[in-house]
């Protein structure tokens, strides 16, 4: 058997499909200009992916290419989680203190007794430097949002709500759309330009319903101008929302993603499906995972594996990418039929 090397030029030609063209991308998605210096055992301050809120003291467990698996410090590994090195998500050692952030401390140290001087000594690590974080390219604040201040924005957990929310954070060009009520799980982080958002009224006007607070009483009657008076907050005003135009990707074209399972794997993936601001993809090798071998049996089978995903998420890229950065890529196999005979 010969033993050939893969190729996207050769993958393209023999799927007769195109890689989607770079400037489909965010700057961010886009390969780097510059290589990460981020090494292993850096420590650093960043946002906990499951509760956006909050911010923890982290270490760089692994570096691979340009992206960087964190660990919570004093927390089990099965919490860490990756970023590209640009990740607008994290911070210098201090930056939490400076910008009047609270920090949650590596679990087991005290909290009113932990410096960085101090937790430095006594672990005897390295801060990542400050040249290391990206910092927004452009530093346009987004005008009009600020902590406080009402909106109504989609729950992207339940993304068929549009719910009562308010802006808890703001860093840079971006800002923390918290639910009212809610705990901070369903928590997101976006900017102005973000499709998610809409100014108080939106639901009204266009009679759809609004997701009132939790346990709101009388949640049929809600009205904004009491809810404004009751909690003496003001509403972002309408002028601020920036909605961006809808992705140009379309459906068969190829990009490099990373796999939601499996996040410090990125694979040869599809677009397979569209919609304004979303792109859904496939990842045409899933035969490999061992526990769904026995489902390649049944027709469309791989498609559990698709997933609806932002065209600006930062986990996809342009054809190219893993081998710019120095990261590996997951390619198909090179006979998907064999690859199912392996099934029990
Ligand atoms: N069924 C879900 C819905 C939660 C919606 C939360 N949003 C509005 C922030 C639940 O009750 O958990």
């Amino acid at each position: 058997t010969k033993t050939e090397q893969w190729t996207w030029s050769q993958y393209l030609e023999d799927c007769s499909a195109i890689a989607a063209p770079d400037p489909l991308f965010q700057e961010a998605q886009r390969v780097p200009t510059v290589k990460s210096s981020f090494k292993q055992g850096m420590k650093l301050e960043g946002i906990d992916p499951q509760h956006p809120s909050m911010y923890f003291v982290l270490t760089v467990a692994e570096v691979c290419g340009y992206r960087l698996r964190l660990h919570f410090d004093g927390y089990s590994d099965c919490h860490d989680f990756w970023v590209n090195a640009n990740s607008p998500d994290v911070h210098q050692a201090g930056w939490c203190e400076s910008t009047g952030h609270k920090l949650y401390t590596p679990k087991g140290c005290k909290e009113e007794e932990f410096t960085w001087n101090n937790y430095l000594k006594m672990t005897k690590a390295q801060v990542a430097p400050k040249e290391l974080f990206a910092t927004p390219g452009r530093i346009d604040m987004p005008g009009g949002f600020e902590v406080g201040m009402k909106l109504e924005a989609v729950d992207r957990m339940n993304p068929s709500l549009v719910c009562v929310a308010t802006v808890t954070d703001v860093v840079d060009d971006r800002f923390l759309v918290h639910f009212d009520n809610w705990d901070d799980t369903y928590d997101y982080w976006c900017d102005a330009s973000s499709p998610y958002i809409h100014p108080i009224g939106w639901c009204q006007e266009r009679n759809l319903p609004l997701t009132p607070p939790q346990d709101y009483p009388e949640p049929d009657r809600f009205s904004w101008s009491r809810y404004l008076d009751e909690t003496g907050s003001t509403a972002v005003v309408a002028e601020a929302f920036n909605v961006r135009g809808a992705h140009d990707f379309q459906v068969q074209m190829k990009l490099e993603a990373v796999d939601k399972r499996s996040p410090g794997l990125i694979r040869v993936a599809t677009v397979e499906g569209v919609d304004t601001h979303r792109i859904k993809g496939l990842y045409p090798y899933c035969v490999k995972v061992p526990r769904l071998v026995h489902k390649v049996h049944y027709d469309g089978w791989s498609h559990v594996y698709d997933e609806w995903m932002d065209s600006d998420h930062p986990d996809i890229h342009p054809v190219g990418w893993c081998e710019a950065t120095g990261h590996p890529l997951k390619v198909p196999p090179s006979d998907p039929k064999t690859q199912s005979s392996h099934g029990p």
